[in-house]
């Protein structure tokens, strides 16, 4: 089947976003809100097993902090740590300290250049994929991607393949003339799960996982162009590593 579209992950895809945005944010996040609490690293790279702000900081006071839990208004509470987040995460992305992940932007290019139709499929959430395209990439480049299926637009999150489904509906596509580019297992999960042969480019939270099924597990898209997805994406196996 020719290869149509390219759909991006974004967080740990596009750009190391985790640790050098969220992470900051959510603990801005809690110490706007008076609470002691402060994910390292660490901390944070296990938090990051549960997709999605709102599931992650649930997760984690069910957790570690069982009486925050049990307020009656928890829910509004995390709403509202996860608002204050996401503002933070805003300011973070448009001060443009979050640059690409290498070879993002060339490969973007390339595919634009091909014809190819480009899409999004992330759990983070809408605003959070316009400004870090529009303040990494250029402004503008929103536009350039045809369906941007993000966050709360579907029930169930990565590694569910809900989003994935929701983008190849709305591109009209078969899942085989398409390639995902993701960067952990549970967004692997979920693009295989759509039945979208994916490439993976691992980062320092996701080094290790389980990738199988991915057609290439890379350190990043550095040396990687478009050619290369076509012969990866025309074979349908995983490359072998060289
Ligand atoms: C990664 C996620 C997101 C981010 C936080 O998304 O799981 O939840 O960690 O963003 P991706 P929100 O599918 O792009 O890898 O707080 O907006 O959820
Ligand atoms: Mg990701």
């Amino acid at each position: 089947m020719q290869l149509s579209a390219l759909i991006f992950d974004v967080d740990g895809t596009l750009a190391d976003t985790e640790r050098d945005g969220h992470l900051p944010a959510f603990n801005a996040a809690f110490s706007d809100a008076g609470l002691p609490w402060d994910w390292d690293e660490t901390l944070y790279g296990e938090l990051l097993k549960v997709t999605g702000g709102k599931e992650r900081i649930r997760h984690y006071c069910e957790r570690f902090q069982p009486d925050y839990a049990m307020q009656p208004d928890f829910e509004d509470l995390v709403a509202d740590l996860h608002q204050t987040k996401t503002r933070h995460y805003l300011a973070l992305v448009e001060a443009g300290g979050i640059p690409l992940r290498p070879g993002v932007a060339r490969l973007i290019d390339e595919a634009r250049a091909a014809g190819l139709r480009l899409a999004i499929a992330t759990t983070t959430t809408p605003e959070n994929v316009s400004a870090l395209l529009g303040a990494s990439l250029a402004p503008g480049a929103t536009s350039w991607y045809e369906v941007i299926a993000a966050g709360d637009v579907v029930p169930a999150k990565k590694p569910a393949p809900d989003i994935y489904r929701y983008a190849l509906a709305r591109l009209g596509l078969a899942a085989d003339a398409c390639l995902a580019l993701e960067d952990s297992a549970a967004g692997l999960g979920a693009s295989l799960g759509a039945g979208i042969p994916t490439v993976v480019t691992v980062n320092d939270y996701s080094r290790g996982q389980d990738f199988s099924g991915a057609l290439a597990v890379l350190s990043d898209l550095g040396a990687t162009n478009l050619a290369d997805l076509r012969r990866w994406h025309l074979s349908g196996q995983p490359e072998t590593p060289a």
